[in-house]
């Protein structure tokens, strides 16, 4: 069989962890329509016929400010050196701006990077465009790299998934794949039990309010056919407490229902989600609560 480990890197929001949900066909990676969703690598194994394909979902690279940001921009480009294929996604409806240009550079002039290691260009979300829209964006990223194919393709619809499959089990060797057939991710039900937290809480909030959520299991306890789950949802400052809660908590009893929802169709128990927000100033900045957040 053929085996190998795909890096999947790129600007915020571009579809890396839509993309990495499609192969694997299961809800490993939380997506949204905010930039920096992603803030560690994530491993989700697709098992096909041919073989198995590792992806490792990065956080989308940015200019750091915080140290939160700069872990996750180093998570990404850690990536590197684990990989035998890197895959820079870009957003297909727009021309390559200052950030692809930047991720593009970081990746070919990466340290970690072997000259022969090959590097794909995907450009996605084409399920929005029209094919002769594609063709320029193509034409204008071709000179920006030293691609070993570039791929047009929707992460969201699957659209020339295939495709990249082939592609990449073409550059792999054949080998036995190191993971159990049912090995589909390194994320904990506990961890993805947080990230769906927040990713409701992405889904019902705006503006800055989505880069100042974390969320901490307290409560993990699985005893049979229930499992139950108290987290805190962690934010910066009172007023976004008060977002996060609504109106006589109406939002937080909507995050609550949809993450519950989400984790029993994921874990094939009935869940028992106790929600809870607290103010913790500038935890972006704090070492201890970042590495306790497994960031
Ligand atoms: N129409 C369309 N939407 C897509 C496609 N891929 C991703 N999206 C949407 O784009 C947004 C971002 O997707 P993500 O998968 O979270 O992007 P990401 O690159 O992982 O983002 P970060 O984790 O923030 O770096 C979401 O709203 C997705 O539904 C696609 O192929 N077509
Ligand atoms: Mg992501």
């Amino acid at each position: 069989m053929k085996f190998g480990t795909m890096a999947i890197l790129g600007c915020p929001n571009v579809g890396k962890s839509t993309l990495v949900n499609t192969l694997v066909k299961q809800k490993i990676a939380i997506v949204s329509d905010k930039p920096q969703t992603t803030r560690s690598r994530i491993l989700g194994v697709a098992h096909f016929p041919e073989g198995q394909l590792a992806l490792l979902d990065t956080p989308g690279l940015h200019r750091p400010w915080h140290r939160l940001n700069k872990r996750m921009v180093r998570a990404a480009l850690d990536t590197v050196h684990e990989a035998d294929l890197l895959a820079v996604m870009v957003d297909g409806r727009k021309m390559p701006g200052a950030g692809d240009r930047a991720v593009i550079k970081q990746v070919f002039s990466s340290p970690d990077r072997s000259e022969s290691l090959p590097v794909f260009l995907l450009v996605n979300k084409i399920d929005l465009i029209r094919k002769p829209k594609v063709l320029p964006v193509i034409e204008a990223y071709q000179s920006l790299g030293e691609w070993s194919e570039i791929i047009p393709l929707s992460a969201m619809t699957g659209l020339n998934v295939d495709r990249l499959r082939d592609l990449a089990f073409a550059r792999f060797p054949e080998q036995e794949g190191a993971y159990d057939d049912g090995f589909v991710t390194d994320q904990s039900m506990r961890q993805l039990a947080a990230e769906l937290v927040r990713e409701k809480v992405l889904e019902q909030t705006r503006a800055e309010l989505p880069y100042a959520v974390a969320v901490h299991i307290d409560e993990f306890l699985e005893q049979g056919r229930l499992c139950s789950i108290a987290a805190s949802i962690m934010v910066e400052k009172q007023g976004q407490k008060a977002i996060v809660i609504g109106k006589g908590g109406a939002r937080l009893k909507e995050i609550g229902t949809a993450a519950r929802l989400d984790l029993e169709r994921e874990m094939g128990v009935k869940v028992f989600l106790d929600l809870h927000v607290k103010v913790k100033d500038a935890w972006r900045d704090n070492e201890r609560l970042l590495v306790e957040l497994g960031y």
